[in-house]
């Protein structure tokens, strides 16, 4: 198919794929992190939603999560659980860093998104989507698996 372009075009071509190279480090998986084990605890009643995954940084560099937005919940944003000896509280939490070669886990009992004001109605079984933004200018969309409030994991 490339044999058929007019010299210029293929010309232009190469020069853009050599200048795609410079970005393919960090697109070799798309994205230096992928999101595995995505999911969301959907509760009943308008109760705020939590939402779960895993962070895999595949880049030799740290890389903070800065910032969780969707298009499906009003508000979305990344808190921890920390103990107070009997208590829990849930904490804001500014980023959250993914070890270079490592991965984090947002998981029940330490992190969570919060997920509220849903902008139509969600129920287990469906799917939305969250976008994860990174320290490193990435940003990922990712599904979420909507599951009942039984589920842990
Ligand atoms: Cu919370």
């Amino acid at each position: 198919m490339t044999f058929k372009l007019k010299p210029f075009a293929s010309l232009a071509c190469a020069l853009a794929l050599s200048l795609g190279a410079a970005s393919a480090a960090q697109a070799a998986d798309a994205h230096a992190i992928s999101i595995k084990d995505a999911w969301v605890r959907w509760l009943p009643n308008n109760l705020p939603a939590a939402g779960y995954a895993t962070l895999v940084n595949a880049s030799d560099k740290p890389i903070d999560l800065v910032d969780v937005s969707s298009d499906d919940y009003g508000d979305a944003m990344l808190h921890q659980t920390v103990s107070n000896g009997s208590t829990q509280k849930m904490v804001m939490v500014d980023k959250l860093t993914v070890p270079a070669h490592s991965q984090v886990a947002i998981a029940p009992g330490g992190y969570h998104v919060m997920l509220g004001d849903p902008k139509h109605k969600i129920a287990p079984g469906d799917t939305v989507h969250l976008t994860l933004k990174f320290s490193d200018g990435d940003t990922v969309s990712a599904p979420f698996a909507v599951k009942s409030p039984g589920q842990t994991k």
